[in-house]
């Protein structure tokens, strides 16, 4: 099997075995989605949303939009990663003074442990959308860290270790409404505080169902092959931007690299709750846990714009896959 390098051992992941008639590398949980509509009173859509493993259990920094539309991050807890507790209050960012700071609003969330911490990235409102960061070691106190970029970017995704003694954070810079461009790009960080030594990663210039611009999903995945990056890509069509997931394969010393980039779609919409929602037609990956030893990954995904549902497949086999569809 392919050694996977960035996780730990997971045996309580959540999971499902391959249905027979799934062909691709990914299939999904017969029971999505896994956090419906209405999941709790202050918010009806819960979706685009990151999960780690805690404690011997998961937790979740979850977005939920209220119901007057504006998103805010959640706090959630699960023992099985698919039944959750959502808080209903939202999250408490300080500043290292210990004052809250306010957020107008906060979505599309990612968290990874990099070392000790946990640290959070989204898609904050700094004058127009741009990538907030905040720290937590417990995730009962948060701090917030100084937003990474100018506005306007999106997509903000941390590497889980420092790759030759820089922090890497993944982005896609954007427009201030519903972008139709976008590329990935990757800056560099001594602090997580000065971002610089940019580069440009991957274009939008894949077939007809990336076309339209592409953004990173869940903290990418460190393989003894490279690292994978598991991404939505967007394609535009008369009626309306398709967002399905797609997978590539970093360089593990310099993932500015794209050694493999797979020219199909891993996962597209499809299901009733894909397919049928507040923007219909919109997978949004943002988190994969990953069982080191087995190689199993559980994919969480926002599924258009209104519910949370899950996905898995095998590391190794996501890879092959990659590497056997590359263009
Ligand atoms: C993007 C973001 C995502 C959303 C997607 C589809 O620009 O706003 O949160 O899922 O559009 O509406």
């Amino acid at each position: 099997m392919l050694k996977i390098l960035s996780e730990r051992p997971l045996p309580d992941i959540p999971w499902q075995e391959r249905p027979a008639d799934c062909a691709g590398p990914l299939w999904r949980f017969s029971g999505n989605p896994v956090l419906e509509r209405n999941p709790i009173a202050c918010a009806p859509r819960i979706y685009n949303s990151a999960v780690v493993p805690f404690e011997g259990s998961f937790i979740g920094v979850f977005r939920a939009d209220h119901r007057d539309f504006m998103p805010h991050l959640h706090l959630g807890r699960s023992r099985d990663g698919f039944h959750w507790q959502i808080d209903p209050g939202t999250i408490d960012f300080r500043n290292a003074a210990g004052d809250p700071v306010p957020e107008n609003y906060s979505y599309d969330p990612r968290v990874v442990l990099i070392e000790d911490t946990y640290y959070i990235s989204w898609c904050t409102d700094f004058h127009g959308p741009t990538i907030g960061l905040a720290s937590t070691k417990d995730f009962c106190s948060f701090t917030r860290l100084e937003n990474a970029f100018l506005p306007f970017n999106r997509n903000g995704v941390l590497f889980p270790r420092r790759v030759n003694g820089s922090y890497l954070l993944l982005s896609r810079p954007s427009d201030q409404g519903h972008t139709p461009f976008g590329d990935i790009f990757l800056s560099q960080s001594p602090d997580l505080c000065h971002w610089g030594r940019h580069r440009h990663v991957m274009a939008a210039d894949g077939g007809w169902w990336e076309d339209s611009k592409i953004g990173a999903g869940p903290a990418p995945i460190e393989t003894e092959l490279g690292w994978l990056l598991l991404y939505h890509g967007v394609a535009n069509t008369c009626n309306g931007l398709v967002y399905s997931v797609g997978g590539a394969i970093l360089d593990r010393d310099d993932p500015s690299r794209v050694l493999w980039r797979c020219n199909e779609y891993l996962l597209t919409p499809e299901t009733i709750y894909e397919t049928v929602g507040l923007v219909p037609n919109v997978l949004f990956p943002c988190a994969a846990l990953c069982d080191s030893e087995s190689g199993r990954l559980a994919l969480y995904y926002g599924a258009a714009d209104t519910v949370t549902a899950l996905a898995f497949g095998r590391v190794d086999e996501i890879v092959e896959y990659i590497r056997s569809h590359a263009r």
